[in-house]
């Protein structure tokens, strides 16, 4: 293969337009899968991608665009990047499966070892590997309820843990997640979120006050005896980037601590050096009882994990957790190579350092156009909640119109929030510095010509 047909990071890492978004090649690859691909299955941007690294991808029409998605939060490494592909490589011509609980093999204990090193806390772990974040929720509430012989599971507003029938139920938005898909699972207690902007008295009170409603609920309507384990993203992902109040987090571990309720940490999303530390409840100091990780764990391959005190993994039965393909070896392979690719490359702090070139740069779009309500995040998990100016009533239109802008001008972005009205930005933490500018600028263009389109010749500058 010659060099600039290969993928991963030495693609030219450039914005380059040579087609309009999506371009002929991709149309008529859309055309086919309208005839092969579920409905269901729906798509962000369709651009069909041929190869990505660094910070682009590069589609089937010669088009290479800034990825400030990640796959969802998938790619922190990067695609395809060196120590993945290299450690694939080699384990895809060893063997591919022979099935852990049948005849085990090493890579799945080296990932359970780093697993305890690199999750907060330093009390002695276990770890269980499965395919998707939402199998490794499911099995942290499946621990939680053996491990407590209790059945109730506290989740929040907001909350999004994934597809499946238990995780639907755990998932606070219908509308595209649950809808048509119930009856769901029993048992599952949704609580206020401590969200800043949107909590009645502001943000300053907000995490304090809605630990003491959660903490209330749990005491009148619950009893914490009767509380298996308490789940919680510790920076909202699909819900829409939403960090909690401050002290919201640390109050609701110190409360399970005390009532014997699992504190379980879905960093599915926020997880392996994505918000600037390798876990986002580092940042407010919290050691969960049990982590769910998936996605940026193993740098683009399926994979994920429950880790937490070997006293409530081990209190399962043998053989009451497992599946065919969890902690399949080349997945295995894959995530040893990400996780040496976060250390070598010093991706936390590049993680840290992305946020604080997109923050000041947000918050000055915000000063520019009142339809920016909140900017927020940590890390390279940042975003900006958009609402009719000068309220708080979310524009969920005006979100799609600006992620089209970005879209047709080579900038990959993605939307989220319960009222839709959320850009998020997750640009790789290998983005190069140059196409961070880019991308930054094409979005600041998007609000320029959102504004000019709304209104005409007054454009943007409402404070210069
Ligand atoms: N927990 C916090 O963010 C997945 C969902 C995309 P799976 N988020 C992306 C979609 O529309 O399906 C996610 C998450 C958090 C759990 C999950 C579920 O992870 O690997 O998608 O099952």
């Amino acid at each position: 293969m010659t060099e600039h047909r290969r993928g991963g990071p030495s693609l030219p890492q450039e914005r380059r337009l040579q087609t309009a978004i999506p371009g002929p090649r991709s149309q008529e690859l859309l055309a086919r899968r309208d005839a092969a691909v579920a409905r269901g299955i729906a798509i962000t941007l369709p651009v069909f991608v041929t190869r990505a690294g660094g910070g682009v991808l590069v589609d089937v029409d010669g088009n290479s665009l800034i990825d400030f998605g990640s796959g969802i939060a998938v790619v922190n490494v990067g695609n395809s990047a060196e120590h993945v592909v290299a450690n694939v490589r080699e384990q895809v011509g060893e063997l591919t499966h022979t099935c852990f609980m049948i005849t085990p093999y090493e890579g799945y204990v080296a990932v359970c070892e780093q697993l305890a090193r690199l999750t907060p806390g330093d009390h002695e772990k276990r770890s269980a590997l499965f395919n998707s974040g939402a199998e490794a929720v499911e099995n942290a509430v499946k621990i939680s309820r053996a491990a407590t012989g209790r059945q109730a599971v506290v989740v929040f507003d907001h909350a999004y843990h994934g597809r499946t029938n238990l995780t639907l139920a755990l998932t606070a938005k219908n509308m595209p997640y649950k809808h048509s898909f119930g009856p769901f699972a029993p048992e599952i207690y949704r609580m206020p979120m401590a969200y800043p902007f949107r909590w009645p008295t502001g943000p300053e009170r907000c995490g304090e006050e809605a630990a003491a409603e959660v903490v209330t609920a749990i005491d009148k309507q619950l009893g914490a005896e009767n509380v298996a384990c308490l789940v919680i993203e510790p920076i909202q992902g699909e819900g829409g980037f939403v960090v909690p109040g401050e002290g919201f987090l640390p109050r609701l571990a110190d409360y399970c601590r005390s009532h014997g309720i699992v504190f379980v940490a879905d960093e599915v999303q926020t997880g392996f050096a994505r918000t600037g530390a390798w876990f986002a409840c580092e940042h407010e100091g919290v050691v969960p009882d049990l982590v769910a990780t998936a996605k940026g764990i193993a740098g683009g391959l399926p994979l994920a994990a429950v880790t937490g005190r070997a006293e409530l993994m081990d209190s399962v039965h043998v053989g009451g957790l497992g599946g065919t393909f969890g902690g399949n070896p080349v997945a295995c392979a894959a995530a040893l190579g990400a996780i040496r690719t976060i250390e070598e490359q010093g991706l936390v702090g590049a993680a840290r350092r992305i946020g604080e070139v997109m923050l000041p740069r947000l918050r000055a779009l915000q000063q520019r156009f009142p339809v920016v309500g909140d900017v927020r995040g940590r890390g390279a998990m940042v975003a900006v909640e958009l609402v009719e100016p000068g309220t708080k009533t979310p524009d969920p239109a005006v979100t799609q119109q600006l992620a089209k802008a970005c879209h047709a001008d080579g900038l990959v972005v993605l939307t989220c929030g319960t009222y839709g009205n959320v850009l998020r930005f997750l640009p790789p933490l290998v983005m190069p510095d140059h196409l961070l500018d880019e991308g930054l600028a094409i979005v600041e263009r998007a609000f320029a010509g959102v504004a000019e389109e709304r209104a005409p010749g007054l454009a943007v500058e409402a404070t210069a």
